[in-house]
């Protein structure tokens, strides 16, 4: 700490959707933030901090942050706007949403929001608002839907294994994660594991950053890990490598994914994963003598037609190796899972006059252009749909509706907020007071705000809470204050330690979740256990299995698009925030040698990836960190001139939970 007594240091956490959920010290010269870094007392995330944020401040002092309410004066998506009060705001936002639910109804009405910022009380400040409204439910399902979906199908309540235990690990497998680049605190922890002589295996592709560093690099095919996983299991049954006792005392079911097992023949298996039937029974020997192995397993592997049963196939094999009973260094993380609340305590359904249709955002490119009845007011914060949802050639199509009156609330000019009607500027995390729990590690934490609002930027939660008295709504949630709203949704919470004061720990303080198991089975609390088959939900297979590929698989799109394509994050990006860093920069597609030269295609050339849905622009990366027939985009970048990545990919659904199917696009090249 400094001794100049002109600057000062403040805590805070890092609201980005990132698993690591950072504490942060802000230290300010004169009240202006001068540099973010990581807490060192902050348990996991000792001292250290991504490289993206360690310039957020930059963010919030840059000179082109929205700052006040504006309105648009060009063509939607031209991007220009005139400045307006927050009175003149505040009158044409109660003016058009009251018009369009006296014209149409609360239904013509859809809210999208995800996790542009993760505090709790300002990612769900809307969904009160939106229920007495009566407007159209979101399902947000756009990114942990189907993983969250399998899980809870075969483990229930049980939550992940601390990180922290992987350092203990003889083995630890990164299956469908790039831990270098979207789990960075996990890194740590395979470097003790490997210092104490443990290996790390990643399982994935291509070859990505974490790939490069690992010990061991397996190359599956996109949608492949369910074929994969099961294999393994089968070696496990053939040569008869199972601890039977230990499966009849912690699981149930066994049997009957044991006789599909044997019954289905090898070249299923080989063939969707392709991987062959001895690097299966290799990889088998390498689990089975490794006990202390810890599965990472990433949410990228659930973005196709196969995902939720990719996941559903890895914890079953995770199950066989007895992961789920703990031990030092054993364990499995998906989601950390470390604290239950009841969402209900800060999205207030009940204030819904009845239950509205819902919309699945994934789709939302359908939901503006060809449903019916159609919507007539979307109201957009924390979100970036036009970067960061697939098949945004449709969403553009539908935001540039006369008869569509979009609200954008946020920070920078983002590809979303230029179609904005009204543009009302938002606050950052630095100037807001919120709760943050995390779904990578098991710490909490409220921060208060570092510094005031700057301009006339709002919180969602002042958005929302000021929106609905001026709308003329007086219910008690309405009312509440920041304070009130945390303190509401901690009663009940499961995970906080006794003595956890009603209102959270103090700011600045970090508090561990009793659910975090350090070395115990994941059900010793929860209750249940690992459930191999269950028969109570019919419009899903009773165990994990094969099942057919989506559009990878589709024998007309190969004819017509003969490459596959992964859109996986980038190391200097988050989703698409800090996009504006990078203004119109394309970014980079990796295609293999092989494919480069039949295609003529230099290292380095601006290519157009192009498919039904629509087309982009990137910069060939030659290599072989890719498989042929398979091309990898990394980020959400902001290409003004042409669409982004997400104009190829789809609104179909995953297998499980409504998800999105980002990883599973066909597409061709062409030489610009
Ligand atoms: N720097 C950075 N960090 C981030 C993000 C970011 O954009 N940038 N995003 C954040 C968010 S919101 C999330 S949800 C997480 C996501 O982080 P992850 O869980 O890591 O998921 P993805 O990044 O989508 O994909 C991870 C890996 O899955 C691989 N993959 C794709 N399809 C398959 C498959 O079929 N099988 C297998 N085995 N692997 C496959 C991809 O090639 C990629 O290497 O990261 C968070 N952290
Ligand atoms: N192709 C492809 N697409 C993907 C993915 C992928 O791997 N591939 N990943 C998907 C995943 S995992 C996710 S989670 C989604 C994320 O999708 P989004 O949640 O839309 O995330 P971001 O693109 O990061 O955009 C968040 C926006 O919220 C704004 N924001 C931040 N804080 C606040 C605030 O307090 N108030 C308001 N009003 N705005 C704020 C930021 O400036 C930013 O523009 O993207 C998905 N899209
Ligand atoms: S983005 Fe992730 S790694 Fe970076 S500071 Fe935030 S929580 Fe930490
Ligand atoms: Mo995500």
């Amino acid at each position: 700490m400094t001794t100049n007594p002109e600057v000062e240091q403040k805590k805070t956490v890092c609201p980005l959707d990132c698993p690591d959920s950072c504490g942060m010290v802000a230290t300010l010269e004169r009240g202006r933030i001068i540099s973010l870094q990581g807490d060192r007392e902050h348990p996991y995330t000792n001292g250290f901090i991504c490289r993206k944020m360690r310039r957020y401040h930059e963010r919030v002092y840059a000179a082109d942050r929205l700052l006040f309410p504006q309105v648009r004066t060009g063509k939607k998506g031209e991007g220009r706007f005139a400045r307006i009060s927050w009175d003149e705001a505040w009158d044409i936002l109660v003016a058009r949403l009251t018009q369009v639910v006296h014209d149409h109804g609360g239904e013509a009405v859809l809210p999208y929001s995800y996790a542009g910022n993760m505090g709790t009380i300002n990612r769900f400040a809307g969904h009160p608002f939106f229920h007495r409204l009566g407007a159209l439910r979101l399902d947000e399902t756009i990114c942990f839907a189907a993983a969250g979906a399998a899980w809870g199908q075969h483990c229930g309540k049980a939550p992940g294994s601390p990180p922290e235990l992987a350092g203990g690990a003889d083995l630890i497998v990164a299956w469908g994660i790039n831990i270098k680049v979207s789990n960075v605190h996990f890194w740590p922890y395979v470097t003790a594991a490997r210092r104490r002589g443990g290996r790390l295996l990643v399982i994935d592709p291509y070859r990505n950053a974490t790939g490069r560093a690992a010990d061991q690099y397996l190359s599956v095919r996109p949608g492949g890990d369910a074929a994969l996983a099961l294999g393994l299991i089968k070696v496990l049954v053939e040569e008869d490598l199972l601890d039977r006792p230990m499966l009849a005392r912690e699981t149930e079911g066994f049997d009957r994914l044991a006789g599909y097992l044997r019954r289905t023949s090898w070249s299923a298996f080989v063939g969707q994963s392709g991987v062959s039937h001895a690097e299966m029974r290799n990889l088998a020997q390498l689990l089975k003598s490794h006990p202390q192995t810890f599965f990472r397993i990433g949410v990228g592997l659930t973005r196709n037609s196969r995902g939720g049963m990719a996941v559903r196939a890895i914890l079953s094999l995770a199950a066989v190796l007895g992961l789920f009973q703990g031990g030092a260094g054993r364990g499995v993380l998906l989601s950390a899972g470390a604290f239950r609340a009841h969402r209900d305590k800060i999205r207030f359904p009940e204030l819904a006059a009845q239950k509205t249709p819902i919309v699945n955002m994934i789709q939302l490119g359908q939901a503006l252009t060809v449903r019916e009845p159609r919507i007539r007011a979307l109201f957009v914060y924390n979100a970036n749909p036009l970067s960061a949802a697939p098949d945004t050639g449709m969403i553009r199509q539908g935001l540039l509706r006369d008869d569509l009156f979009t609200v954008v609330h946020e920070q920078v000019l983002t590809p979303t907020a230029r179609y904005a009607d009204l543009l009302l500027p938002a606050t950052t995390f630095l100037e807001n007071k919120d709760l943050y729990t995390t779904y990578g590690q098991f710490y909490m934490g409220i921060a208060e705000p570092v510094i005031a609002p700057m301009g006339e930027a709002i919180s969602n939660f002042e958005l929302f809470q000021t929106l609905a008295q001026k709308m003329g709504f007086a219910e008690p949630p309405f009312l509440q204050t920041v304070e009130e709203r945390i303190t509401g949704y901690l009663q009940d919470m499961e995970g906080l330690p006794p003595g956890t004061p009603p209102e959270g720990p103090a700011a600045g303080t970090w508090l561990c979740s009793t659910l975090a198991e350090s070395e115990g089975n994941l059900f010793r609390q929860g209750g249940g256990r690992f459930v191999f088959a269950r028969d109570d939900e019919p419009q899903i297979p009773p165990f994990a299995c094969l099942t057919e590929a989506g559009e990878s698989g589709d024998a007309d799109l190969h004819s017509r698009y003969p490459f596959e394509l992964l859109t996986p994050p980038h190391v200097d990006l988050l989703n698409s925030t800090f996009g504006e860093r990078y203004n119109a920069l394309l970014g980079e597609v990796l295609i293999h040698p092989e494919d480069a030269a039949a295609a003529q295609i230099q290292d380095g050339e601006q290519i157009y990836l192009i498919n039904h849905r629509g087309r982009t622009s990137r910069f060939a990366r030659v290599s072989t960190d890719t498989r042929k027939g398979l091309l990898i985009a990394e980020g959400l970048f902001w290409p003004v001139e042409e669409g982004g990545i997400n104009d190829l990919t789809s609104q179909k659904l995953s297998d499980m939970g409504g998800g999105a199917t980002f990883h599973e696009s066909r597409v061709t090249v062409q030489k610009k």
